[in-house]
């Protein structure tokens, strides 16, 4: 490791000075679990068949993450990259058996750093429970490095059956938008409350508050869990009119201090808006993705709103996919330097810019965004 390691992000616009950036190497289409739906027939992966992602698909992925450690390199950035595991194998527990794992392109999911805290979150598949081994190598040199680093690991779930709702999918993809937004807003999805459940990736930094998204892989008790954990912060759960929920960050992403970015299709609990507003933050709606459903890469489970999963490197510079053009120019357009990255080949092992990083350092102290309470906040 170069530079010496501070562990320090309490935000994610702060000045970058260290980050994780994931790998694609091992990729799968898991093996089916309870929590996981994939049917792609037309792309050789029908509903219960699995495999490696196909070899070209992994270079020009890992092409892609590669040219963004070196641009992130060439600003000053230290950028550590994970170990991947051999994602074929089968795994176990005393109670459960999956065929295969996932990768370890997203960290973003599996850590959460607060402070000089990292979290290892519960994750809420089988096929992600070893997830964290890829990123082991990385934390205990952290931990020598600098001694203030705090570690720490959220209690590893069971995933036995009693954690996910029997039949969840076909009964959930039945439904008709109202009627799975009415359950996403009452977080009735894939995952009972048999035991505290999380994805790193379901919460978004902002000083001290911390925003919890409850989705198909964060249940009440993963927020609960949360909340108790960071007794110095201000935790909320909150939910969007976002039929898939899965992580927060294509949703409601912070650009610095006072403007946020939102996905106008997923709108935000009025009360969430109203303490936003209140404490003066603009909300501003997101240009709309380039892509369509239609033309998203083959075996890619994200959105097209992928293209709000931003990266910042300090208040006033974003990474942008580059051709999300709509995007960069409004944000060009309120004073950021827009960098733009290519990334889109990325997005089927898991996702954007922000999910393919977690922040390791950036400058910057614990500050309060929010003096004003508002309603339940
Ligand atoms: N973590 C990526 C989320 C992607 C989406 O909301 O579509």
């Amino acid at each position: 490791m170069n530079n010496p390691v501070r562990v320090n992000s309490w935000n994610s616009w702060d000045p970058l000075r260290r980050i994780i950036v994931g790998r694609a190497a091992g990729t799968m289409v898991q093996a089916p679990e309870p929590a996981v739906f994939r049917d792609w027939p037309q792309d050789g992966f029908p509903r219960g068949t699995y495999g490696p992602l196909p070899d070209d698909m992994v270079a020009a992925a890992e092409e892609q993450l590669d040219g963004f450690a070196a641009l992130l390199r060439g600003r000053g950035i230290a950028v550590d990259r994970p170990e991947p595991l051999d994602f074929s194998r089968r795994t176990e527990t005393p109670e459960w058996t999956q065929d295969t794992m996932f990768g370890c392109m997203p960290p973003r999911d599996v850590l959460l750093t607060v402070g000089s805290e990292i979290l290892e979150s519960t994750m809420s598949y089988r096929s992600r429970w070893f997830e964290y081994l890829c990123y082991r190598p990385l934390l205990e040199s952290y931990f020598h490095a600098d001694e203030a680093m705090r570690w720490e690991a959220a209690p590893k779930p069971r995933l036995t059956d009693a954690s996910f709702h029997a039949g969840f999918w076909d009964e959930f993809e039945a439904l008709g938008f109202d009627e799975q937004i009415q359950r996403v807003r009452a977080n009735d999805l894939c995952l009972t409350e048999a035991e505290p459940l999380f994805d790193a990736a379901d919460v978004c930094r902002m000083g001290k508050d911390l925003f919890v998204q409850l989705s198909l892989v964060t249940n009440r008790g993963g927020y609960r869990w949360i909340r108790q954990h960071f007794p110095e912060h201000r935790v909320h759960a909150v939910t969007f009119d976002n039929t898939h929920p899965l992580h927060i960050d294509a949703t409601w992403v912070p650009l610095r201090p006072g403007l946020v970015l939102h996905c106008g299709e997923r709108a935000a609990d009025p009360e969430m808006l109203g303490y936003f507003k209140t404490n003066d933050w603009e909300v501003l709606e997101a240009a709309a993705p380039r892509r369509t459903r239609d033309d998203l890469p083959k075996l890619c489970f994200c959105s097209p709103w992928l293209a709000m999963n931003i990266l910042s490197l300090d208040p006033n510079t974003v990474c942008v996919e580059e051709s999300e053009r709509d995007l960069a120019e409004q944000l060009s357009g309120r004073g950021f330097e827009v960098v733009p990255v290519p990334f889109w080949n990325v997005a089927p092992f898991g996702g954007g810019l922000h999910c393919a990083t977690v922040d390791i350092e950036r400058d910057g102290e614990l500050q309060d965004y929010f003096p004003h309470r508002y309603g339940r906040f």
